[in-house]
């Protein structure tokens, strides 16, 4: 089990650092962008799941700086990346209590500026479930990020319980289906008008739809029918290293 005295000991010594997944066009299979993901590899406790580590940092008021350092490291990366002619787009989730940061837009807005990133390139994920508890606070703040020029991405949408019109009030740009949505197709195909209306529904609002936790061929050639826009998941890639990325970049898919 970790403590929070581990957590703080992992982010004073940075051993809290991102992968990063791969997302591609349906059509053509370009890499469009990645979802960057933390990771925590304890010395002697081994990987720390983010499922463990973010719900600790949350409880200890440590999410927002988590997220700051996080953010700073993406940052980073993606400017990297420009240097070598890369121009993909870095997603990053952030977590309904990151929301409620009032300085987060401006402090971002610095960031991309001091990394040279164009804010359109960067896309912050919430969750559908984020958006009902506060939702007149966190839309403001979703409402100054998209002011600032970043994408906006309604995450795990199909877990939660937004409907349409909580839905449309959302200054999104992109909808990401939740894995489930789309497993339940693959193996119960009476599911599919749900995700057809799903698919419809995003069309309608303008966002970007994204279908997340593609692990199959059958899975992909469903998206592909239904006209959704980009993929990602383990059947492309799961998320890498840099290095690893690079690699898999060079290997050309
Ligand atoms: O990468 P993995 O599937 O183990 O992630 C588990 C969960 O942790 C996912 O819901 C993912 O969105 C979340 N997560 C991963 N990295 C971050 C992060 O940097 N910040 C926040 N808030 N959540 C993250
Ligand atoms: O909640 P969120 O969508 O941000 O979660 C992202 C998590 O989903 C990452 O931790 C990643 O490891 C995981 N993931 C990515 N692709 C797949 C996939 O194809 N199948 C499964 N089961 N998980 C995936
Ligand atoms: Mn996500
Ligand atoms: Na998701």
């Amino acid at each position: 089990e970790v403590t929070v005295i581990d957590f703080c000991n992992a982010l004073d010594a940075g051993d809290i650092t991102l992968a990063y997944q791969p997302k591609l066009t349906v059509q053509g299979l370009i890499l469009r962008g990645v979802e960057a993901l933390a990771r925590w590899k304890h010395p002697q406790k081994g990987n720390i799941s983010p499922g463990v580590f973010i719900p600790l940092a949350e409880r200890h008021g440590l999410i927002d700086t988590l997220t700051r350092e996080l953010l700073q490291k993406a940052f980073k990366q993606k400017q990297a990346w420009q240097q070598m002619g890369l121009r993909f787009h870095i997603a990053f989730n952030l977590s309904p209590l990151s929301l409620a940061d009032a300085g987060l837009s401006d402090w971002l807005a610095d960031l991309a500026q001091e990394y040279s990133i164009p804010p359109d390139e960067i896309t912050l994920e919430v969750t559908e479930n984020a958006l009902l508890g506060e939702l007149a606070c966190a839309i403001r703040t979703l409402a100054r990020l998209r002011l600032k020029g970043f994408n906006i991405a309604i995450d795990d949408y199909g877990t939660g319980f937004a409907n349409a019109q909580q839905l449309s009030r959302v200054p999104a740009t992109e909808l990401k289906i939740d894995r489930s949505l789309i497993h339940q197709v693959a193996t119960r195909p009476q599911q599919g008008t749900i995700l057809a209306s799903t698919v419809d529904l995003a069309k309608n609002l303008k966002l970007i739809t994204v279908a997340e936790g593609v692990e199959t061929l059958e899975d992909y050639r469903i998206l592909v029918d239904l006209g959704v826009d980009q993929v990602q998941g383990f059947y492309f890639s799961k998320p890498l290293y840099p290095d690893d990325l690079l690699e898999w970049i060079k290997s050309g898919l």
